[in-house]
């Protein structure tokens, strides 16, 4: 049986405010070009479908298109979980409809093992594969809050519970072990080691949670992951990986190979496994260094090989602060108008160790670039220069992600 794994489409997502629409119909078209040429059965999407809790009806329009496609090609079962970003309840909204055409949407986590867990059968009725199919575990789905509890046993908590939750699949699986049919599970997690890009959003407070390769129960067979942006194993071991985003999500992915694993299971076991390329349509590029530097590379840069518009993220390094920056940069800019388009300026950095004043006010004023948690301790930072903000932080990092979590429907 051949096996498709891949995660963090976040449909809808925006870069500075442009859309990436383009972006994502160029990937899901070659996706389903590639199901139908690799000639696979299962595809399996490890969580964060949409980059918000309420995507736009163009995000809506891309998924939605895109499982039609699919539906007519030889792939037979299609599961799909959600991640942090999606909202529960926007994808279960269509479950049952597309449970019709043996699409399984696993919106939330459930308490019964049993209601995560898929058994896939071939045209004949004869079962193929087992499918542990994990969501996101969100802090209520481990167990609840326990009030005046420390940070270590938050943390303690949260990593027992996700452990629990895996495990409470082995009782239920032995008969396909024994039977030879091949077992995988599904998660969207930060696990412990993994090399993080600066796209995802913090999955527990300060990343809390993370569980290492041994905590899976060893009856899985491939463990398909979602959450970190960058493909990857997990402790080095071959069967648990990161497929990554199919594309970057940010300049902190311009150096990152965009990937999807084809899983081949014979006998009962993982027998092939294979990375497939995602071919990219938008160059996302970043030019830092002194400004001879940066304006050479610029000059250069050749985006013959990409059909869309590539976009630039730029930092000058400087001796002494330079009034005619901006227009050198943007006369550079003016001849590769057509290839380049310049999305974030970072302020230069002044190779000095003071800063004047106006410096310091320029770099305040990107605010698109910073968090909310970065805005948060910029403003302790001014309000309390001298105390230690460390806590007050975290408290507001909890808030944040209070806020992020769906009321109880
Ligand atoms: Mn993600």
């Amino acid at each position: 049986m051949r096996v498709l794994h891949t995660s963090d489409w976040h449909l809808g997502q925006r870069l500075v405010n442009l859309e990436r629409t383009e972006e994502h119909q160029h990937f899901l078209n070659w996706l389903q070009q590639t199901i139908e040429q690799e000639q696979v059965e299962v595809l399996l999407m490890s969580g964060d479908v949409f980059d918000n809790g309420a995507p736009s009806n163009t995000a809506l329009k891309l998924y939605y298109d895109f499982l039609r496609k699919v539906c007519a090609t030889c792939c037979r079962h299609i599961i799909i979980t959600g991640g942090n970003h999606d909202s529960i309840s926007t994808l279960n909204a269509p479950k049952e409809l597309l449970e019709c055409f043996n699409i399984h949407v696993i919106g939330g986590a459930s308490p019964d093992p049993l209601d995560e867990l898929i058994e896939l059968r071939s045209e004949e009725g004869e079962l193929r594969l087992a499918v542990c199919a994990v969501p996101f575990l969100r802090d209520r789905d481990v167990r609840l809050s326990v009030p005046g509890e420390t940070a270590d046993e938050r943390e303690q908590r949260i990593k027992q519970g996700i452990a629990d939750h895996y495990q409470a699949f082995v009782p239920h699986i032995q008969k396909y072990k024994a039977q030879s049919i091949p077992v995988v599970a599904m998660g969207h997690l930060f696990a412990a080691g993994g090399s993080a890009s600066e796209s995802e959003k913090e999955i527990h407070v300060g990343n809390l949670g993370q569980i290492g390769a041994d905590q899976f129960p060893k009856e899985f067979d491939y463990v398909a992951l979602g959450h970190l942006h960058r493909p990857q194993l997990v402790n080095k071991a071959h069967h648990i990986r990161y497929s990554g985003s199919p594309i970057p999500l940010s300049f902190s992915e311009v150096t990152d190979t965009k990937v999807v694993f084809i899983l081949d299971f014979e006998a009962g076991k993982l027998a092939d496994l294979r990375e497939l390329e995602i071919p990219c349509c938008r160059k996302l590029v970043r030019f830092k260094g002194p400004l001879d530097k940066v304006k050479n590379q610029i000059a250069l840069y050749d985006n013959s090989t990409y059909t869309l518009q590539a976009w630039a993220e730029l930092q000058v390094e400087l001796e002494a602060p330079l009034p005619d920056l901006n227009q050198q940069l943007e006369e550079i800019l003016k001849l590769k108008e057509k290839e380049l388009q310049l999305l974030i300026h970072r302020p230069p950095i002044i190779q000095r160790a003071t800063q004047t004043l106006e410096q310091q006010v320029q770099e305040e004023a990107d605010l698109h670039i910073l968090s909310e948690k970065d805005v948060f301790l910029k403003r302790c930072e001014s309000a309390f220069p001298d105390s230690d903000h460390s806590e007050l932080v975290a408290t507001f990092s909890e808030l944040l992600e209070l806020m992020r979590e769906e009321p109880e429907s």
